[in-house]
C-alpha cells in the first residue's frame, strides 16, 4: 500500500515536471527575421535587419491621422498572471512636435472586454528604452477574477506607439516579451516542486526498501 502511494507521488511529480515545460517558456519577439505577425494600424511598418536591441527591429512611421498601434493575436495568457509584459522602444525620427501621452499604452483585448495600462511616460528617448509593467489585477485596475478572465480569454494585444503630434515621427520597437511569474522568483516553479516531490518519493522509497531488505536479511530462528 505504501509503495503504491509512493509510486503515485513519483509519477505525479514526473507528470508535473513534464507539464511545466510549456509554462516555463516565456513569449518573446526579437524581430530578427521579420515582423513575426505583428501588424501596424495608422502608419507604415518596416522591418529593419540591424540597429535593434540587438539585431532586427520594427520601424513604425506615422503616416495617417488617428491612432497608431501595433497589434498581435494571442490566446489564453492565464499562465502569465502575475508575470510581466515588456518591450523596447526608441524614437527614430522626431518631427519636432509635442509628445503624445498615449504613447506606450498597452491594451489587452478579449472580445468586447479590454483593459489599458500606460507603460511609458516619456516617448522622446532616442536610445533604446525598456518599458515593463506587471500583469497583475492591481496594476491594470481590475478585480482578480476579472483580470484572470481577461487573460484567459485574451484575443489580441495592442500597443499605442505614436510618439509625436502630427505625422512623420518614426518609432522603433523591439523585444516584446511576456514573462511568467516563476521567472521573477515570486513563487516556486512547478519544475522545482516536481523535483522536490521526486526527491521526497525517492527518499521514502529507499527508506522503505531498506527496511524490507533488513527484514528479509533477519536470521532465521534456530530450531535445532
Ligand atoms: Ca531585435
Amino acid at each position: 500500500m505504501v509503495v503504491a502511494v509512493l509510486r503515485a507521488i513519483f509519477f505525479f511529480a514526473l507528470m508535473l515536471a513534464a507539464g511545466s515545460d510549456a509554462r516555463a517558456i516565456s513569449i518573446s519577439y526579437s524581430f530578427d527575421s521579420g515582423a513575426q505577425d505583428w501588424a501596424l494600424t495608422g502608419g507604415t511598418l518596416t522591418h529593419q535587419t540591424s540597429g535593434g536591441n540587438p539585431g532586427g527591429y520594427l520601424e513604425l512611421k506615422d503616416t495617417q491621422s488617428g491612432s497608431l498601434f501595433l497589434a498581435h493575436a494571442f490566446s489564453d495568457l492565464s499562465g502569465y498572471n502575475s508575470g510581466t509584459l515588456s518591450f523596447d522602444a526608441r524614437l527614430v525620427g522626431n518631427n519636432g512636435e509635442a509628445n503624445l501621452s498615449s504613447f506606450g499604452q498597452v491594451t489587452l483585448l478579449a472580445g468586447a472586454t479590454s483593459a489599458t495600462l500606460d507603460f511609458a511616460s516619456n516617448p522622446s528617448n532616442a536610445n533604446w528604452t525598456n518599458y515593463t509593467a506587471p500583469l497583475t489585477a492591481g496594476a491594470w485596475g481590475l478585480s482578480e477574477l476579472n483580470f484572470l478572465s481577461l487573460l484567459t480569454n485574451v484575443t489580441e494585444i495592442r500597443i499605442a506607439l505614436d510618439a509625436k503630434n502630427r505625422l512623420g515621427d518614426v518609432t522603433g520597437f523591439d523585444n516584446f516579451t511576456l514573462a511568467y511569474d516563476g521567472e521573477t522568483g515570486n513563487v516556486p516553479e512547478p519544475s522545482t516542486l516536481a523535483l522536490l516531490l521526486t526527491a521526497l518519493a525517492g527518499t521514502l522509497c529507499c527508506r522503505y526498501g531498506r527496511r524490507g531488505t533488513q527484514r528479509n536479511l533477519a536470521p532465521s530462528p534456530d530450531y535445532s
